[in-house]
């Protein structure tokens, strides 16, 4: 069985801005919402496994609208201090499964047949999760918005801190969406869709 790899996946200002007073600092970007559920669902044959997870820190969760949550169709893990101590074996539809780790997040997807496994913020999960993922999918905003919380990885130019920007014939093989190259504008808002992997 291969190991699980950790896509982290993100949207952030060209300042690496993600969130304003615990929700994100900008509204109206349903395109862009609507990539992130896709990519974040979407399995692929190869995997053979039919779901995805998405985990998230517990502040992340609340920022989700609750008609939203738990997002469908996806496996969702939620780290908080208040986690039970032992897990549940079986998932509730209408239920996150709530852990104290990032480790304990990774044991349990392991356990449970999932194919791909998404880090979905905030901050504080990404700078637990940072060291561990291979491969960042990030939608840069290319405007600037007011942020009091920020994406820890600088990802700049092409090539950044021992991380790559890979092409976009590269993220459309590994996400199944066929970008705009020149990025697109929502809202008076333009931004670009990238996808970073680590170099070996
Ligand atoms: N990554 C990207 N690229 N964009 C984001 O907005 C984003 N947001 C988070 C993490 N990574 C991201 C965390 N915040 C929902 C709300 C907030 C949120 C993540 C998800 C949410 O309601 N998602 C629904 C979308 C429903 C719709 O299409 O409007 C989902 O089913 O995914």
């Amino acid at each position: 069985m291969a190991p699980l790899e950790l896509t982290l996946i993100v949207a952030a200002t060209r300042q690496m801005g993600i969130g304003l007073n615990g929700t994100m600092p900008w509204t109206g970007l349903r395109k862009e919402m609507a990539y992130f559920r896709r990519v974040t669902t979407r399995t692929h044959a190869s995997s053979g496994s039919p779901l995805n997870a998405v985990i998230m820190g517990r502040k992340t969760w609340d920022s989700i609208p609750s008609q939203f949550r738990p997002l469908k169709d996806r496996l969702n893990i939620v780290i908080t201090r208040s986690a039970p101590a032992q897990p549940p074996r079986d998932v509730l539809a209408t239920e996150p499964v709530r852990v104290s780790t990032l480790d304990q997040a990774l044991a349990y997807a392991r356990g449970h047949d999932i194919a791909r496994v998404f880090v979905i913020g905030g901050a504080q999960i990404y700078d637990m999760a940072a060291q561990k993922a291979k491969r960042v999918l990030l939608t840069r905003i290319e405007r600037d918005f007011e942020c009091d919380t920020f994406f820890p990885i600088k990802l700049e130019g092409t090539q950044s801190a021992g991380w790559a920007k890979k092409s976009r014939d590269d993220l459309r093989a590994w996400t199944g969406e066929d970008v705009e190259e020149d990025g697109q504008v929502e809202n008076d808002t333009k931004y670009h869709f990238e996808m970073w992997e680590r170099e070996e």
